[in-house]
């Protein structure tokens, strides 16, 4: 992973959801689903691709809303692999 500058994230951001947005080290997007049942079956798979790539969200639930945010503690910046996982949350919503 590499940390990205901020030309780099402009350029990545027009690749993503429009609904995420850049706000210094993090990348945010907040979903709303129907019920629990929608928003923590949607956690789960993002759990699971995280476990794989061994980079993890932080993220906040409650009910059907699930609030994201995105960064690389490792490097306190937004990195390549961020937008790795915010391009797969993106394919499975
Ligand atoms: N997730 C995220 N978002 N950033 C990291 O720097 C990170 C991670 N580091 N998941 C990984 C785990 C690291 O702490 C472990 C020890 O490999």
């Amino acid at each position: 992973m590499k940390k990205l500058s901020p030309e780099e994230i402009q350029n990545q951001l027009k690749e993503i959801n429009p609904e995420w947005n850049w706000s210094r080290d993090k990348l945010i997007r907040n979903f709303k689903f129907k019920d629990f049942n929608q928003a923590f079956s949607f956690m789960t798979k993002v759990a699971l691709h995280a476990e794989k790539i061994n980079h993890h969200p932080n993220w906040s639930n409650e009910y059907n809303k699930v609030d994201i945010s995105l960064s690389t503690h490792d490097l306190q910046a937004i990195s390549t692999v961020d937008f790795e996982l915010a391009k797969f949350i993106d394919s499975i919503t």
